[in-house]
């Protein structure tokens, strides 16, 4: 298996940049082995990224890669998708570049149900910059920003991604590997918007401000507060509170746009 993985990488960037346990290389794992289990033809996959500690990780993956401005990964892969429809386009995003710069291209794309797949990279904050809150920092949590603990309400990515117009929603953690692998292979299937959040562990600029010293304390956090999305409707809802729901979280049918727009111009030309 791993050798089956390494032909993905450009290992000749190693070693790579991220902290000793970062969560970003697990995340990077997940997706190629579902790029690896749906046999994607590494010749027709482009994987755009933002800026960020895990927008860097399109550095790393041999495979046609832009790594863009930040907030604007979505954006750029808008263009290459309307441009060759026929393409695999999935987008590499931290929770400040898709949710806090980058929100509006979020809704959009999504609104749109354009055929991308959005790998959510959910950190609960800014990490290349030192540790700013985002818009995902969960709330009375310690950032650079909130000494003493953030007052806003965060995001919820599912259900923003849902009334926006997505057509497949789910999330996992970095210690549910199988689970994330699973969703992200889903989400390039989908013929649409598919946003996969991927719950990960920043160490340095986080877990330290958030009494989790390490990367290992962060995983057996996600383990402890995961609740698989199946189980959460038995539960009374006060103990979802505080709680990370995990698995296939959304789906329905929709047209998809770039399909809709060769239709439109098809149509329009009479041919
Ligand atoms: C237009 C613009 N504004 C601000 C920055 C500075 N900047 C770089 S990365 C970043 C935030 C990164 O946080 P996130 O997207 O969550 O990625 P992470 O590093 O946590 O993976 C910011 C504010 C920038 N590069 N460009
Ligand atoms: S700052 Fe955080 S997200 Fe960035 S490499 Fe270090 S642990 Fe990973
Ligand atoms: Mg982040």
């Amino acid at each position: 298996m791993m050798q089956d993985l390494k032909r993905y990488l450009r290992t000749d960037r190693f070693p790579h940049l991220w902290c000793p346990g970062c969560g970003n290389g697990i995340v990077l794992g997940c997706m190629l082995r579902a790029i690896n289990k749906l046999a994607l033809d590494q010749d027709h996959t482009i994987i755009v990224g933002g800026i960020g500690c895990s927008s860097r990780a399109v550095g790393y993956l041999d495979f046609d890669t832009l790594h863009t401005t930040h907030g604007r990964a979505l954006a750029y892969a808008t263009g290459i998708k309307l441009a060759r429809p026929e393409l695999n386009v999935i987008v590499v995003s931290g929770d400040g570049d898709s949710m806090a710069i980058g929100g509006n291209h979020f809704i959009h794309a999504a609104r749109r149900n354009i055929d991308l797949t959005l790998v959510l990279f959910n950190n609960s904050i800014y990490g290349m910059t030192g540790g700013q809150y985002s818009p995902l920092t969960p709330v009375g949590k310690k950032a650079t920003t909130a000494p003493y603990g953030t007052i806003e309400p965060t995001f919820d990515t599912a259900e923003l991604a849902r009334a926006a117009g997505a057509t497949l929603v789910g999330r996992g953690t970095t210690y549910h590997t199988g689970l994330l692998t699973g969703l992200i292979a889903e989400g390039i299937q989908n013929k649409g918007f598919s946003l996969i959040e991927a719950i990960a562990a920043c160490p340095n600029a986080f877990g330290c401000r958030n009494k989790m010293n390490n990367g290992k304390e962060m995983l057996l956090w996600q383990k402890e507060n995961s609740v698989h999305v199946n189980r959460a409707g038995r539960l009374p809802p006060g103990e979802l509170e505080d709680k990370i729901i995990i698995g296939r979280l959304y789906r329905r049918e929709a047209s998809e746009y770039t399909e809709l727009y060769d239709k439109q111009i098809l149509d329009s030309c009479g041919v």
